[in-house]
């Protein structure tokens, strides 16, 4: 059993590395009427930023400056890890190129640095994608070349054994090969790349956390984050557009393990290239980007909304970090859409309340505070846990506490306003600072007065009674 284990491992090893002479020859994409004209440095970026699309109608020579960085940085707040990275941020620096391209490829390994890193670029025709021929130790620099044959938005990564563990620590990109003929032009560009990360405390778990292997292994990653942290996307680091301009996402999932179901949740893909290949499709709502693969999704945002990207399996969303938020802004079309704006949209499709109705039962007579409390225990279990989760903590960068909140601890009725009319804009509870969306939510004024009160004698709060009256009230 070890024999066989370590013999596929040393083929696989080989096979990486260019051990074998393999040849393939192969004419069809030979670039042979590309003449080279000139050389360039390609500008690189860090996600959610889109290197400017290629005008040139040419072929030349493209320098690529990449360097490893290890570097201890937030997965969330209060929670660190240490990433390997291409460029110093997860994911690693997008990379642009035009078919027929001539790609010098420098990758550097900062001196820093503790192990050897390489570089497979899955653009590359060629002996391990580019890794047989940079692997690099700390303080060292490689270069290879490769003409970029196939057009397409390709992941890259690093392949240094243990493969897994290097691509689980960060060490994955994206770079695109823009078609001879150029992209149609769009208003926006953003790069949005997911990763699923495995650490040894649970989600959450404050303090530096280690790489758990076990965990990798059963493919049970404790965080699933796009552009490398909980919250890359959302609050302040929200995506923007404006009502009636184009996006386009440059999707990557680096995995290692998972497959993404990604949805923006209030907006339909008019195209997408399925695989980050040719194929067009259009009018799709979830597109699957494989662990390693990627996709390009176009839509026009058509009304003023906060559309939500997502990982639709959708636990990954609500609770492991894979939520993301492109802010648009603009005039109201009623003929697209009508109701409250944000709220509606929420409710829609990612609210709690909607996919957890509740059948109100309403009382003859006024509740005791104890009925309050069963009755509020329930609707917070169907309504609010969603969000807010089961111990009232919340989630860091994306939903408040309500255990111990300084939100409403000196103001009770807060808690009805919130609830009856939603909250939204900046702000903050007990130190940290919130710019997201809740939803109003549509229960009855019993309802609320219990879910209130029950939320003011739980989680350590101080206590407090509030009456279908008070909803009332507040309503107005
Ligand atoms: C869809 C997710 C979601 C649901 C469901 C939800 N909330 Fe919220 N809640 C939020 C968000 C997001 C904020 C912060 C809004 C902001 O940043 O302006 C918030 C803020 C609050 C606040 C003020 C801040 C604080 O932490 O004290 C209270 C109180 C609150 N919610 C109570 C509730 C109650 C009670 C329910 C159930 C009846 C509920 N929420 C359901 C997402 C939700
Ligand atoms: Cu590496």
């Amino acid at each position: 059993m070890k024999n066989i284990k370590y013999t596929l491992n040393a083929v696989l090893y080989a096979l990486l590395f260019g051990l074998f002479a393999v040849s393939c020859n192969s004419d069809k994409n030979t670039p042979a009427s590309d003449e080279i004209k000139g050389e360039e440095t390609a500008v690189l970026t860090h996600a959610p930023n889109v290197p400017p699309p290629i005008t040139r109608k040419f072929s030349t020579k493209m320098i690529v400056n990449l360097e490893v960085i290890e570097k201890e940085m937030e997965m969330m707040d209060g929670v660190t890890y240490n990433f390997w990275t291409f460029g110093g941020a997860v994911p690693g620096m997008f990379i642009r190129v035009r078919e027929g391209d001539l790609v010098e490829f420098h990758l550097k390994n900062n001196p820093n640095n503790k192990l050897p890193h390489n570089i497979d670029l899955h653009a590359v025709s060629g002996q391990g994608g580019g890794a047989a021929a940079t692997f690099t130790a700390p303080g060292h620099e490689t270069k290879f070349s490769f003409t970029a044959l196939n057009p397409g938005l390709y992941i890259y990564h690093c392949a240094t054994a243990p493969v897994g563990m290097h691509i689980a620590n960060g060490m994955y990109g994206l770079i695109l090969v823009e078609p001879k003929e150029g992209m149609k032009p769009v208003d926006k560009e953003y790069y949005v790349c997911q990763g699923d990360f495995y650490t040894s405390g649970k989600y959450g778990e404050s303090g530096l956390q280690q790489f758990d292997m076990d965990k990798a292994l059963k493919e049970q990653p404790d965080y699933v984050v796009f552009n490398g942290k909980v919250g890359s996307l959302i609050g302040a680091n929200s995506l923007k557009a404006k009502v009636g301009e184009t996006v386009r996402l440059f999707v990557g999932n680096g995995g290692p393990n998972l497959v993404s179901s990604f949805h923006v949740i209030g907006d339909i893909f008019d195209n997408v290239y399925p695989e980050g290949g040719s194929t067009l499709n259009h009018n799709v709502q979830t597109t699957l980007v494989p662990a390693g693969g990627s996709a390009i999704t176009e839509f026009k945002c058509d009304v003023p909304a906060t559309l939500i990207l997502v990982d639709h399996s959708i636990f990954r969303t609500f609770n492991k970090g894979s939520l993301g938020m492109l802010k648009v802004e603009g005039e109201l079309n009623k003929k697209i859409y009508s109701g409250q704006q944000d709220d509606r949209i929420y409710q829609s499709e990612g609210g709690a309340s909607q996919t957890m109705p509740i059948t109100p039962t309403e009382p003859t007579k006024p509740l005791s505070k104890e009925e309050k409390m069963t009755q509020g225990k329930a609707v917070y279990a169907s309504t609010c846990q969603a969000c807010h989760q089961a111990d009232g903590k919340g989630i860091p960068n994306a939903f408040p506490p309500l255990a111990g909140s300084d939100y409403f601890a000196s103001d009770p009725t807060k808690v009805i306003r919130v609830v009856t009319h939603g909250l939204q804009g900046e702000v903050t509870v007990n130190g940290k600072k919130f710019n997201g969306i809740m939803p109003k939510q549509s229960l009855s004024d019993n309802q609320i007065s219990s879910v209130v009160t029950y939320v003011l004698n739980s989680f350590g709060n101080k206590g407090g009674e509030v009456n279908p009256s008070d909803v009332e009230k507040a309503r107005k």
